[in-house]
């Protein structure tokens, strides 16, 4: 079985509704003509030989693609006689086949739907380098480059394939820090690579779209600045846009990391964010391109005697004040929560103070801080709460699915035969994609159809796996780092426990725990963090006592012997977390070893492999954590557990 075709391995069904045997349309655009060899080839992958027609006749019950000229991507599915319906645009056409071939796998009859994407924007963010490795890859190399080059391969074909499957419509193919060759990809270099990659992603209805380096004119264009109000700066980009935008269809515009991490930005030139982003907005307007400018703009240097410096705040004291200041092209993309795809955060401010600005929420399905795909962790419920947080700031519109226009997250793919390494992980891709059509969607329902689609529809198979997917996140989140502290992990790499690691790190992210208290105090009395939400959510997370015990210790620096609400004292709950999510851990290890035998031996014994590692790593984080604050605190575990002294 090829388990690369991932959910669009469409199985045969015993039985197929009458009108499967015929199949009717003319569709005239690239993704009409895409979206008809999908429905054929997914009828055909399900047992039914559909006769080709290019109309209707009456009596025979068909499904029909009726295209409509445009470009949105609506789409209709409604009953038509005996038959079905697709109606909507080239695009609309393709989300609404794979959408009734899915429906159709999962056995329903006559899937009637009428559907509009929630966002325009709804795209992966790849973080591959020219050389092939990926940063914070976690499942083989690159499949967009190759030897320093962009490349267009058969993959490229199939990723489009399972990006529209799923309802994604966009990929910035190169990683937001650019460095070596993937700076040329402005210049001319790769033009034809580009356009062949850009023409692939067309027929599925994905645009292309590109990080650059805000120093490109200094790095390539010859010039002694990149100041965005020098005029010779501007021109460049004016002259570097034409070229591309003429030369490369289908491409939706740039992605930019400015001023963060040691990326150049307009900081260094004393110009603010907005005027960056709005230079290079002028720039690719006349050709509709928009620019994605991150906000993830931070000292990541700050020095441990500085306890006013917080990392939490740099999102909102940085981009607030200039809401409204940036051009209607111009998208601020910021990650989920305030520091850095952490298990547990709470959501970021900013959006709450974004009136005038159009936003892109990042997500990260790449599982930097949630196990590198080698521990299981569904991250979709996690997406659906955020996406559901109200801010309590307006009457109306006030949730996060409400506020921002957009939606993307760091790819978790690499060219491993199954894509993701972990063969769990693909259920965030497919989840992320359908989550970023309707926010609404249920994460248990999804986890359900992926699974379904995946590994077939045997009911043991299903529910171990819908159980396992739910339960991951919570799962990972006790052994790891507790009640929202975050940021133990192993400096650098990502991966594993090192509680101090941050601490002696010159990155500088702090957890400032001793014998006595352990957290970062971000109410009124120390950084201030808490005042950046509207004075409900502030009065909220600044009362230690209203405080969402889940995220604690991100609000709060307590004493180990505070007692939580259910009179266990803050120490004992992270020593009970930690052993607990072990046990967990060790149950889902176990839970999927029964089901050897009922999905493809391959499939099986990787996953297998990895609940291993997890399981390991479980324990080794259970370990250092409790002996760590045992160490700390010389208080023991009540219930006597093992803890190494
Ligand atoms: C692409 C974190 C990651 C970096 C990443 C950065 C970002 O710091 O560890 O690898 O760089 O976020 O989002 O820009």
């Amino acid at each position: 079985m090829d388990y690369s075709l991932l959910w669009l391995d469409w199985r045969p069904k015993k039985r197929l509704p009458a009108y499967t045997r015929c199949v009717c349309g003319l569709p005239a655009t690239r993704q009409g003509k895409a979206a008809l060899r999908e429905l054929i080839s997914g009828l055909q992958a399900m047992g039914a030989a559909p006769e080709i027609r290019r109309s209707p006749s009456t009596g025979i019950p068909a499904v029909t693609l009726m295209e409509r000229p445009g470009s949105d991507e609506q789409v209709s599915l409604r009953r038509s006689g005996d038959g079905i319906e697709i109606a909507g645009t080239g695009r609309g056409l393709i989300y609404g086949v794979f959408h009734f071939l899915r429906r159709l796998s999962m056995g329903e009859e006559f899937p009637e739907w009428t559907s509009a994407p929630a966002y325009a924007i709804r795209m992966l963010d790849h973080w591959d380098n020219a050389d092939g490795s990926i940063e914070r890859g976690y499942a083989g190399q690159s499949f967009f480059f190759r030897n320093g080059k962009p490349v267009c391969t058969e993959r490229t074909r199939d990723y489009a394939r399972l990006m529209a499957s799923c309802g994604l419509n966009g990929c910035c193919i190169n990683n937001v820090n650019v460095r070596g060759n993937a700076r040329k990809l402005l210049t001319g270099s790769y033009q034809r690579e580009l356009r062949r990659i850009a023409l692939c992603f067309a027929e599925y209805g994905v645009s292309l779209w590109l990080s650059v380096s805000f120093s490109a004119p200094l790095e390539l264009g010859g010039l002694d600045t990149a100041d965005p109000l020098d005029e010779g700066v501007r021109q460049w980009w004016k002259e570097t846009c034409l070229r591309l935008f003429t030369s490369i269809p289908n491409l939706a515009g740039f992605l930019v990391k400015a001023d963060s991490e040691g990326r150049p930005g307009p900081h260094s030139y004393g110009r603010s964010q907005a005027e960056g982003a709005n230079m290079l907005a002028d720039a690719v307007r006349p050709y509709g391109g928009k620019i994605l400018w991150r906000c993830f703009v931070y000292n990541c240097t700050q020095d441990w005697r500085d306890t006013k410096t917080d990392r939490a705040r740099a999102q909102c004291d940085h981009f607030a004040p200039l809401d409204g200041q940036f051009r209607e092209n111009v998208y601020l993309q910021l990650k989920n929560g305030p520091v850095d795809f952490q298990v547990r955060e709470p959501v970021s401010p900013l959006l709450g103070h974004l009136e005038r600005t159009a936003s892109l929420m990042e997500f990260q399905i790449a599982q930097e801080y949630t196990g590198q795909q080698r521990h299981v962790c569904y991250l979709i419920p996690m997406f659906r709460e955020i996406l559901d947080f109200r801010f309590h700031s307006r009457p109306e519109k006030d949730r996060v699915s409400e506020r921002i226009s957009a939606v993307c997250a760091v790819s978790n793919t690499g060219d491993d035969g199954n894509w993701t390494g972990h063969d769990l992980a693909a259920a965030n891709w497919f989840g992320f994609g359908l989550i970023s059509w309707n926010p609404a969607a249920d994460p248990a329902e999804i986890a359900r159809e992926w699974s379904i689609l995946t590994f077939g529809d045997d009911p043991a198979v299903t529910e171990t796996v819908t159980d396992i997917l739910l339960r991951s996140r919570e799962v990972y989140e006790k052994y790891t780092s507790p009640l929202g502290i975050g940021w133990m992990c192993v400096p650098g790499t990502h991966y594993g426990p090192s509680p101090e690691g941050y601490e002696f790190d010159r990155w500088g992210t702090y957890l400032r725990a001793n014998h006595r208290e352990i957290g970062v105090e971000r109410g009124p009395e120390g950084t201030g963090f808490t005042e950046q939400y509207s004075p409900p959510l502030a009065a909220m997370y600044r009362d230690i006592a209203a405080c969402p015990e889940e995220l604690l210790l991100f609000f709060h620096r307590l004493p180990y012997d505070y007692r939580m609400k259910d009179g266990r004292t803050l120490l004992q709950r992270i020593y009970d977390d930690h052993f607990a999510g072990y046990e967990e851990a060790a149950a889902m290890a176990d839970a999927w070893d029964k089901l050897e035998g009922r999905l493809d031996g391959e499939v099986f014994r990787r996953v297998q492999e990895r609940f291993r590692m997890q399981v390991r790593s479980a324990a080794e984080w259970r370990d250092v954590v409790n002996t760590w604050l045992y160490r700390l605190t010389m208080q023991p575990d009540e219930k006597g557990r093992r803890i190494y002294p």
